[in-house]
Parts: C-alpha cells; sequence; structure tokens
C-alpha cells in the first residue's frame, strides 16, 4: 500500500489576486492549505470551494500585528502544525506619489505589510522548519524590487527589501535544508491597482489598458511549478514580465 504524504502550504494573502489564484492551483497538486487574509468572508468562501479538494484552515489576521502574526501560527490545529511550504504574497502598493509629497501612511503601511509583516510570519514558521530539516519559502517580490520607477520610491524600496531579505534567508537556511527562492512579476490585473490608488477604479483599469498583462493564475502556475520540483532543485529567483513589458517604464500599449 502506497501512503502519500500530503503536503501543507500556508499563503498569505490568500483572499485576492496572486495569492488567491495560488491557493486553487496548489489544491489541484493536492497540497492541503492554511489561507490568510484580512477578510474572513472571502476566507470563508474560499474554504467552503476548495475543501472537497484539500484539507482548507483559514486564519484571519492582518501580518503588521505582530502578536496576532506569533499567536494565529502558534495555535494552529494539530493536523496543520506541520508547514511545508510558506508563500510570502501578502502585500501591496499604496499610493503612487513623489517622494516629496508621499503620505507617510503609505510609506508605514507598504513598509510594515510588505517587509516586517513577511518577516514576522517567516519567523513564525521557520524554527519548525529547521526542526524537521525542511522547508520551502517562496517570496513574492516585483519587478519593483529589481528596479526603481518615477513615483514608485517607497513600494520599491519595500520589494527591494523583499530581494534582499530572499537572499539573507538563502544563505541563512541553506545549512537547515530548507529551499528559498522570489518570484518578480511585471503588471499583473488583480486588485492592486484598486488598492494602490485608494479605489479609484477608473484609474486602476487604465493601468492594464491597451496591453495583455499578466493573469494571477499566470504566476500561480509558475509558483505551482516551482513548489513541485524535486528536492536537489531550487529555483532562487524569477522575473516574469507580460511580453508587452520591457521593464518597470516601457510597455509597448496600442
Ligand atoms: P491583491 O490586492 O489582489 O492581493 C493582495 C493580498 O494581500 C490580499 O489577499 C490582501 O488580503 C493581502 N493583504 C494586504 N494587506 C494585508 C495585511 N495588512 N495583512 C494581511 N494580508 C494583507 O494584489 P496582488 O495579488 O497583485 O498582490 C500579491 C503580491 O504580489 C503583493 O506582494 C504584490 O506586491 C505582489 N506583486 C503584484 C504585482 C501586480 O502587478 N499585481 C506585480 C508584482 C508583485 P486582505 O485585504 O484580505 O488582507
Ligand atoms: C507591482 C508591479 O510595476 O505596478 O509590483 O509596481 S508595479
Amino acid at each position: 500500500k502506497i501512503i502519500r504524504y500530503m503536503k501543507t502550504a500556508l499563503i498569505t494573502g490568500a483572499t485576492s489576486g496572486i495569492g488567491r489564484s495560488t491557493a486553487f492551483e496548489l489544491a489541484k497538486h493536492q497540497i492541503n492549505l492554511i489561507l490568510c487574509g484580512r477578510r474572513q468572508e472571502r476566507l470563508d468562501q474560499l474554504k467552503s470551494e476548495l475543501e472537497t479538494v484539500v484539507k482548507v484552515h483559514t486564519l484571519c489576521f492582518d501580518v503588521r500585528e505582530k502578536e496576532s502574526v506569533f499567536k494565529n501560527i502558534s495555535e494552529l490545529p494539530k493536523e496543520f502544525e506541520s508547514i511545508d511550504i510558506l508563500i510570502n504574497n501578502a502585500g501591496n502598493a499604496h499610493g503612487l506619489d513623489p517622494v516629496q509629497t508621499g503620505d507617510t501612511e503609505d510609506w508605514d503601511a507598504m513598509l510594515d505589510i510588505n517587509v516586517k509583516g513577511l518577516l514576522y510570519v517567516s519567523k513564525a514558521i521557520i524554527p519548525k522548519m529547521i526542526a524537521k530539516k525542511s522547508g520551502h519559502i517562496i517570496n513574492i517580490g516585483s519587478i519593483a524590487g529589481k528596479e526603481v520607477y518615477p513615483n514608485g520610491n517607497v513600494y520599491c524600496a519595500s520589494k527591494h527589501a523583499v530581494d534582499a531579505i530572499n537572499k539573507g534567508m538563502l544563505i541563512d537556511l541553506n545549512v537547515h535544508g530548507i529551499r528559498v527562492g522570489a518570484i518578480h512579476p511585471g503588471l499583473v490585473e488583480t486588485e492592486f491597482s484598486n488598492v494602490r490608488f485608494k479605489g479609484d477604479d477608473t484609474r486602476a483599469d487604465g493601468v492594464y489598458k491597451g496591453f495583455d498583462p499578466l493573469r494571477p493564475e499566470d504566476i500561480a502556475d509558475i509558483i505551482a511549478f516551482v513548489v513541485t520540483r524535486p528536492y536537489h532543485m531550487n529555483i532562487s529567483d524569477l522575473v516574469v514580465l507580460p511580453t508587452a513589458q520591457a521593464n518597470s517604464v516601457i510597455v509597448n500599449k496600442n
């Protein structure tokens, strides 16, 4: 009798966009899911859709709230305690302004969520991965973590930090047999721009007009590919752009 060991993945930012698509994609690979976000009703909906396929547990917390992050992850039910895959995806841009007029609350949000939140979640999970000498961490960076574009200042800083943290994790966790890698997407049509422009949906839609952007499923597909590679193989750094995008400024629109 073959007993198949089913892995468990924790995905932050599972309520929308890339994280949500990743939940569906990993479920296709029979990976059990711990889905995180701040919108409970979306988490409930996802659970009811996915639990016919895999085991699903939801955690509703803000990655900025350090104590809540550690409490939620330390109190996971026994069957979800052992996390094999961590997808550090939660994050957003807030605003698109020159540095001299940038809103300090936007700066706090981006640095607290995209950088410190990612660190808190990672610190809550890594010791358990070290104890079992295995694990796989995927950090969702951005083309904004490789380049800086006009008015992108602090968002780009937050994603450059993710790039550096990814490289640092790779070095520090190497000796423990834990795989670490970042995926850096270009323009993906999600709720990202609706959040960046604070609910100005017309402006948000305009970001993706005139060219064929990436869909969240495209990134989810890559994540599933990365986490299903054999153990001797670690995809450590990957930039993925729509064909129409050459860099964070040049997009071939018609
Ligand atoms: P979405 O806005 O569609 O999704 C963002 C997710 O992050 C949501 O599930 C949201 O859940 C969660 N989130 C945001 N803030 C918090 C918080 N404080 N605490 C917990 N969860 C939070 O955007 P994307 O899917 O596009 O973004 C996912 C990742 O991909 C981000 O890190 C983004 O920077 C990155 N990225 C996106 C690109 C794009 O063009 N779309 C390109 C490159 C990178 P909830 O609101 O329920 O908490
Ligand atoms: C999201 C991509 O170029 O809109 O990280 O900042 S971009």
